[in-house]
């Protein structure tokens, strides 16, 4: 428990045999549940996660999924298991569990409904991401400034998030991209439920075993699709559901979407 939430804290892993372990005996004794999303790993990945810890759920794809998959596969696990708030850390250890407070302040206190990492307010960022990731995740996240509809939000990539199960309940999630694009849809999603996102910063963290999954083919030439496709879809959502401007007082009054659009995003931001 954490100020009195119970927290459950999802791990996709691919192929992590070699990082699993110490992903896994890093998560802070306050968590309730772990729950390590074996995206089909062809090493042993899941062998290696129980045991590091006995106590971890193991989830485990039939087949490769991609990582906005495995993702929804852990939220399904905590939404049924009664957990609070949900947060992700890596399998690969590119999150430092001593930021994990900070994650889930602004929720404890009523804050916010997702908060997320952002490596860009941290001021190791220079010395630990490499050139090309700094100028990739600041042109993406430039551009899920527009499609997500969250303009203080930055960092869009950075996948150390947490959020409360009330809001994922809100959500399709069978609807949200299920591979590398998955947080860029997932906030635009998020808006569409009028969720409060929230920017806290966090340690990026490129060690000298750092390896990637991210490839040009896979990743990087799908995700201006994905960014178009998921941009489209909520401002078309948004048409339909709300109020066109100039509505009444009254009608504005009696949604709450309306009230949280004007007040406590802005504020709430990290930038
Ligand atoms: N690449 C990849 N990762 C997956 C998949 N399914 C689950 N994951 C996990 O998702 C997490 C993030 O994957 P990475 O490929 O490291 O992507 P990233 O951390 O966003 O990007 P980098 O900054 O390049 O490390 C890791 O814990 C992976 O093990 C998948 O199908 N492909
Ligand atoms: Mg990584």
């Amino acid at each position: 428990m954490y100020r009195q939430l119970r927290i459950a804290v999802v791990i996709p892993a691919f192929n992590e045999e070699a990082a699993i372990a110490d992903a896994v005996s890093s998560v802070p004794s306050f968590v309730d549940r772990v729950i390590v999303v074996d995206d089909a790993s062809r090493d042993n990945t899941s062998a290696c996660a129980r045991d590091a810890d006995s106590e971890v759920v193991v989830v485990r794809h039939a087949s490769n999924r991609g990582v906005g998959a495995a993702i929804v596969s852990g939220y399904r696990d905590a939404l049924v298991t009664g957990a609070d708030v949900v947060v992700v850390m890596a399998g690969d250890g590119q999150m430092d569990p001593q930021d994990l407070p900070a994650l889930l302040d602004p929720i404890a206190l009523g804050h916010a409904d997702y908060v997320k990492g952002n490596r860009f307010a941290h001021r190791e960022l220079f010395l630990q991401m490499p050139p090309i990731r700094v100028l990739g995740n600041t042109l993406l996240s430039l551009a899920t400034k527009v499609t997500s509809g969250y303009g203080h939000v930055f960092d869009s990539q950075c996948g150390y998030t947490a959020v409360r199960t009330e809001t994922l309940a809100k959500l399709d999630l069978d609807q949200v991209f299920p591979r590398y694009g998955y947080p860029n849809d997932m906030l635009a999603h998020l808006h569409g439920v009028d969720a409060r996102v929230v920017d806290v910063p966090v340690r990026p963290i490129y060690g000298p075993s750092w390896k990637s999954g991210v490839k040009w083919h896979t990743a990087v030439y799908p995700v201006g699709f994905v960014l178009l496709k998921s941009w489209l879809t909520r401002v078309r959502n948004e048409r339909k559901s709300r109020p066109a401007a100039g509505t009444t007082a009254t009608a504005a009054a009696f949604s709450p979407g309306i009230e949280q659009e004007s007040v406590p995003k802005e504020q709430a931001s990290g930038q």
